[in-house]
């Protein structure tokens, strides 16, 4: 018998679908019918060279890995699935808004204006930033984007409410696509500040619809409004987009004394946890990266085709990736790379993957194979992996060098079990350097 989860999984992911032509409804709706949560039926498939022709790590060394290796992956993962951001002509300036006491004197709360422009149109993007009182110095940080507003975090009525078009959603107030005082700290179970400050670690944030709304409108709208007409629309994407935000936020972080630049942990939970795998991968600086129940075109390997399938995601969400990942919808086996090459590119820097049990349609087994696969360009900097390592079982988190892997209990969603290991792992990798 199939679980419950999977119909009620299936509910949730047809309520946040954007509109789709009636063909590719249908088209989405008859592989979904026939999605496989069925190991054995995992199809034979053999991954691509990590390290190139051949996977010899006694051929490479970690120098090569990063100028000549690391590169051609990245530039086949961007020219084949994420597309870019181009930004040659942007110009980004930060206002500082408010800078106060906030959370009972545990935090203060900034809030910072990210002004993107293109010379004479310009878009506003706003970041929120809790860093604890406790910490005397620069404090190492944790940024992530979210789904429905900054001010949806937390109760703090002192969070600025975004007038960006956010999704509707019943459940949290949200109606005629607009953020209103109604929707304020509903996402609360999604970002345990207060512990995140206890733990000594600043948190900043920025509502993903502020960069680019989440449907397809052949870039028009968000900061890809800034680009030349001239500029090839399927070469963009709205993962990328996403993505070089993160990246900006570290050269406000620069400037900002009260957090350590050098320790800047980026954290994305599902779509969100593909943008900050995209992003620790563009960005070097990000000094450790969580990727959270990220699944298809986040940590999970797309040849298993096992729950959420390139063809599916492709079909479901067309303005994520660039037009070019289409091209893989029925031949998988023929990408260059797959979702271990983007593991890989975090290497040496720590990294973290979490997926659910109860999350199949993001294949935990698949987020764990990735991640497993990735120790072995870990190796050529005397890092450890998940070598030796197997699936583990529920609540069992493993991995004691620089890539730590756990199955959390239960349904897709990023839980304060979820908040403690990357943490505890933040902790333990920005204590020993
Ligand atoms: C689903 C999508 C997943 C995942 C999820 C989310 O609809 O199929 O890839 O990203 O959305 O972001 O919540």
């Amino acid at each position: 018998m199939r679980p419950l989860i999977y119909p009620l999984l299936l509910c949730f992911v047809l309520s946040t679908l954007p509109v789709l032509s009636q063909d590719r409804q249908e088209e989405l709706q008859l592989l979904r019918d026939s999605v496989n949560y069925d190991e054995s039926m995992v199809p034979d498939y053999q991954l691509p060279a990590l390290l190139g022709k051949t996977n010899d790590a006694r051929l490479m060394n970690a120098n090569h890995w990063m100028t000549e290796r690391r590169p051609e992956l990245m530039r086949m993962m961007q020219n084949e699935m994420y597309g870019l951001f181009p930004d040659e002509d942007i110009k980004v300036s930060f206002i500082i808004n408010s800078d106060q006491p906030a959370l009972n004197g545990i935090a203060r709360r900034k809030e910072v204006t990210i002004s993107v422009s293109n010379g004479s149109e310009s878009r506003d993007v706003s970041m929120l930033i809790y860093i604890p009182s406790q910490i005397h110095g620069p404090a190492p940080l944790f940024v992530g984007l979210n789904f429905y507003g900054n001010h949806t975090i937390h109760a703090d009525p002192g969070i600025s409410i975004h007038q960006s078009w956010v999704r509707n959603n019943e459940e949290f107030n949200i109606r005629g696509n607009l953020a209103t005082e109604e929707s304020r700290g509903v996402r609360y179970y999604r970002w345990p500040v207060e512990e995140i400050m206890e733990e000594g670690f600043a948190l900043a944030t920025i509502y993903y619809g502020d960069i680019d709304p989440d449907f397809d409108d052949n870039f028009e709208n968000g900061i890809h409004g800034l680009l030349d007409d001239d500029v090839n629309r399927s070469e963009l994407s709205s993962l990328s987009a996403w993505a070089w935000m993160l990246g900006q936020t570290i050269n406000y972080f620069q400037q900002d004394p009260s957090i350590d630049e050098n320790k800047v942990a980026v954290i994305g939970h599902s779509r969100l946890g593909k943008a900050a795998l995209w992003a620790g991968a563009m960005d070097q600086r990000f000094a450790l990266i969580v990727s959270n129940d990220s699944g298809c075109g986040g940590a999970a390997i797309s040849r298993r085709q096992y729950g959420e399938t390139v063809h599916i995601i492709n079909l479901a969400f067309p303005h994520w990736f660039s037009d070019h990942f289409n091209e893989y919808n029925k031949r998988v086996n023929q990408l260059p790379f797959d979702q271990h090459s983007l593991l890989a590119c975090m290497a040496p820097r720590p990294l973290y993957v979490g997926s659910a049990s109860e999350d199949q349609w993001a294949d935990p087994k698949g987020e764990f194979t990735a991640a497993k696969e990735a120790s072995l360009v870990y190796s050529l900097f005397d890092k450890k992996g998940l070598e030796g390592i197997d699936m583990p079982g529920v609540n069992s988190p493993v991995g004691d060098g620089s890539i730590r892997y756990h199955m959390r209990e239960g349904k897709h969603n990023i839980t304060s079990y979820d908040w403690e290991q990357y943490l505890a792992f933040a902790r333990k990798h920005f204590q020993s350097r």
